[in-house]
């Protein structure tokens, strides 16, 4: 396949000032007629074809303002010849037959137990009916939908229906990748919004029937995220309606189609009973991330496909801002940064590294990445750091003002920062250009009470970009006395040279240098600092990422060691998380994140940047040790923290009481080490709610225990499908390394292992590709296991199993013989006819 490129951008040959389309829905025989009103664009070279996409479709009959057309289809759609065009508007009609029921990719018009549902960004609306599939081509709707079920969904707000048929009409331009449709026997919960222009929207979540107790807080949390949006942002909703349906087969989280989201169903469903702390934090977040899309993304979209982390960063950094302001900004942060460099970090280091706005891909779908959302999100953040909260907030303003109905380019977003800042960006805009994490260096002189910092900062080469310039870098940077008390408030020092020197004067002692506060910008920091150094800054920083940070870089330097040379973890250590544990003055939630220790992948991907070969089997075998020791070390407190941290009481998922819990587990989780999981035994037998019932299992499991919990917890949640995964994916997650391979394999003979479903499929080889002892076995079962189920998924769903291959991407950090295993499984699921777009990209990325 042909790679497309940004730098080939034409704008469309044709607009549509209307789109009329009618569903005659049957699962193996959906009609679809459009009616399409097209226009010529005056921005367009003139006198060229018209492009239809359209993939997979039958068609049945076409024509130019009535006269029938007798243009044939292509494998990629119709073009309208030139020559044959009216040169003023006219109307495109079709008619065109589709079968959902066998559409097993979840992409366009398909069918999910029973219910017709679509998916349509990026590019499934070609697989609906023939139309400029592209995202600045922009139209209102209008939808006629014929079914006998009972719940007949679309676009925009209710016109019209009657028995068997529904009409809806968005009257707001939108990309043919905001479409949507659902039929289903479902039902809604029903709230309802009062805008700020006074406004009444009906807010429905629609659910298949049984799961109505588990939308409320769905439900209120759609409510929280439009008054956020009114308070922070201004932004007010602009229809009378706002559906959202949950749908147990979906590819990703969730979709932001105008006036219809679309969730998968583990995204929107909750209840104490069911879900986790974690499951109603990620609702929460989801829920207000698609919310916020209806400006950044849906009133202003993007012009071509590059430009999507103008959408999907600037939504992700919105969704941040919110869960900060609902939560805690410190936890949510520490949180953010944690999955920043587990999932983007590894991708900059690999072959996959791409920059935020990508120069070309194969297909699109594959980026949908880590780079784009999260990197995006970081880069809004440092945007706001440099130009001020007040200056945001009117380039914000300014861009939906000048913005609203249009599709736009990272230009455009770059251009309102710099008019409402009055600086020039052009330097910062490189962050969108160029791949890789850059690394900064940070080296200390202290000479007569003048400290010196040298900064350095160096991006490696990365795939297609062997050369890279210098970024401007915000370094928010704070000086602590050595008794913990801020001596010089944070300032932002702004990196935008390969090496800068910043000198401060008259200090008083030598100060703890505390960089890169907040995460201030997304690179890798080198900068030696001694144990009691680390330990100031653990105890006293006014900055809860710093202090967090310090704790991290505690336990990454003694991990290391544990590796490398089996060195013991240094005592005093163990009294800092003995510190942080009894602080009863620190949020629990924090105190839980410190005490958990880097993970088995970051440990691999620290000591691959430290020029070290990870070896997976001594990374696991350290932090067990490590675990273990810590367990013994602290074990009177943590049994002590597992009793205070109780929350007596009516399960409460607030950040409060989930805080609380977390802390409670984390001690529990440690405490098994040295207690073989007493204390996570009575905490199961005990819950009464999902998260201590699932995280005890799992603390039980880690030990290699819980053998009669795994049966319980089947037995009494074998009905639930979303709990099921949980069972699915656990029993992987925690499998000891030589039997995880065995364990997953076994799970893909379970009955219930129903692989066509994405969430199945992620709980149980997704969770084998996520252990890393497990996976990367040195034997090789894991890699194999993987590759099988991947070759399989690829004929039935290639986005999905695209997207799960990159569990391979970290291939070139491991040993000789591990590469050679790898590169022999993924030439294998290249090296098929029938490999698709999807996966031969991104396999063929990953060999180099
Ligand atoms: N904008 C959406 C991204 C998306 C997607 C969602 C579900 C299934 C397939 C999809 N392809 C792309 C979701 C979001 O970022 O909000
Ligand atoms: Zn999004």
């Amino acid at each position: 396949a042909q790679p497309i490129y940004l730098a080939d951008y034409q704008p469309p040959a044709f607009l549509v000032e209307k789109v009329e389309l009618t569903f005659k829905l049957a699962p193996t025989t959906t009609r679809v007629l459009s009616r399409i009103r097209f226009a010529p664009n005056p921005a367009a070279v003139p006198g060229q074809d018209l492009h239809l996409d359209g993939e997979g479709l039958r068609l049945i009959a076409a024509s130019i303002d009535g006269t029938p057309l007798t243009a044939t289809p292509d494998a990629t759609g119709l073009t309208l010849e030139a020559a044959s065009l009216p040169d003023a508007p006219f109307t495109f009609q079709a008619e065109v037959e589709i079968a959902p029921e066998g559409n097993t990719a979840l992409e366009g018009l398909y069918m999910s137990n029973g219910m017709y549902c679509t998916q349509c960004e990026a590019e499934g609306f070609r697989k609906i009916t023939y139309y400029p599939d592209r995202p600045d081509v922009m139209a209102p709707f209008r939808v006629r939908v014929e079914s006998d079920l009972p719940v007949l969904l679309s676009n925009g707000n209710p016109v019209e229906s009657g028995p068997g048929w529904a009409e809806w009409d968005d009257p707001h331009p939108k990309p043919s990748y905001l479409f949507a449709l659902v039929a289903g026997d479902l039902r809604a919960t029903t709230g309802h919004f009062t805008t700020m222009d006074g406004c009444d929207v009906t807010l429905n979540i629609w659910v298949r029937p049984g799961d109505e107790d588990k939308t409320a807080y769905a439900l209120d949390a759609l409510k929280r995220s439009m008054l956020w949006d009114e308070q922070v942002y201004g932004r007010v909703y602009d229809l009378d309606i706002f559906n959202i349906v949950a749908v147990d087969d979906f590819n990703m989280g969730a979709m932001e189609n105008k006036g219809l989201n679309i969730f998968n169903s583990r995204c929107v469903l909750a209840s104490a009973e069911t879900a986790t702390d974690g499951d109603f934090a990620a609702i929460e977040r989801i829920i207000a991330h698609e919310y916020f899309h209806n400006w950044t993304g849906n009133r202003i979209t993007c012009r071509d496909w590059f430009q999507l982390s103008l959408k999907e960063g600037l939504t992700v950094f919105r969704d941040q801002q919110f869960m900060g302001d609902m939560r805690s900004h410190a936890v949510k942060r520490i949180d953010d940064v944690l999955t920043l460099r587990a999932r983007q970090f590894r991708e900059d280091a690999g072959p996959l590294a791409h920059p935020v706005r990508p120069e070309s891909y194969v297909e699109i779908n594959n980026f949908y990445t880590a780079t784009v959302y999260e990197k995006g999100a970081e880069l809004i953040r440092m945007l706001r750091l440099l130009v001020g909260e007040d200056r945001y907030r009117a380039a914000l303003d300014l861009y939906f003002e000048r913005h609203d109905g249009q599709a736009c380019t990272i230009e455009d977003w770059i251009a309102v920062f710099a008019e409402a800042a009055g600086r020039d960006l052009s330097q910062f805009k490189r962050w969108y250009e160029q791949a890789g994490t850059p690394k900064v260096t940070l080296l200390e002189h202290w000479e007569d009470g003048t400290l010196t910092l040298t900064l350095r900062q160096y991006s490696a080469p990365t795939p297609g970009q062997p050369l890279k310039e210098p970024l401007l870098i915000p370094v928010a940077l704070g000086l602590v006395g050595p008794d913990g008390a801020e001596l010089m408030p944070t300032q932002v020092l702004e990196l935008d040279s390969p090496e800068q020197v910043f000198t401060f004067t008259d200090l008083p002692a030598r100060p703890v240098v505390s960089a890169l506060r907040g995460f201030s910008a997304p690179v890798v920091l080198e900068h030696a600092q001694s144990s009691a150094e680390s330990n100031v800054l653990l105890g006293h920083d006014t900055d809860p990422f710093a202090r967090f940070e310090a704790g991290r870089n505690l336990a990454r330097h003694i991990l290391h060691g544990m590796i490398l040379d089996g060195a013991p973890p240094n005592p005093d250590y163990l009294n800092a998380m003995r510190l942080v544990l009894v602080d009863d003055r620190l949020d629990p939630a924090f105190r839980a994140l410190v005490l958990r220790l880097p993970g088995e992948d970051e440990l691999a991907q620290s000591l691959h940047a430290a020029g070290h070969t990870p070896n997976p089997d001594a990374i696991h075998a350290a932090r067990r040790r490590a675990l273990c020791l810590l367990a013994e070390a602290l074990a009177p407190d943590l049994t002590r923290m597992v009793n205070a941290m109780a929350t007596p009481g009516a399960y409460n998922p607030d950040a409060r009481d989930a805080g609380r819990r977390a802390l409670r587990l984390a001690a529990a989780g440690l405490l098994a080490h040295a207690d073989g999981g007493t204390k996570a035994r009575d905490i199961f037998a005990q819950a009464d709610n999902m998260t201590e019932q699932f995280g005890a299992w799992c603390a039980l499991l880690a030990v290699g225990a819980g053998s009669a919990e795994s049966l319980q917890f089947h037995r009494q949640w074998q009905a639930n499908r979303l709990v099921m995964d949980k069972w699915f994916g656990a029993q992987v997650a925690f499998a000891q390394p030589d039997l995880a391979p065995a364990v997953a394999e076994e799970l893909t003979r379970h009955a219930g292992f129903d692989w066509k479903n994405p969430n199945r499929f992620r709980a149980v080889i997704g969770s084998l590709g996520a252990h890393p002892a497990g996976f990367h076995q040195s034997s090789g079962a894991g890699y194999r296991l993987v590759a099988d189920w991947l070759i399989r998924l690829d004929t039935a769903n290639p986005q999905a199993a695209a997207r799960i291959s990159t569990v391979f991407e970290t291939w070139s950090r491991y040993d000789a013989e591990r590469q050679a295993l790898i590169r022999a499984e993924l030439t294998r699921i290249l090296d098929r006819p029938d490999c698709s777009r999807d996966m031969g990209e991104m396999v063929g990325r990953m060999l180099g």
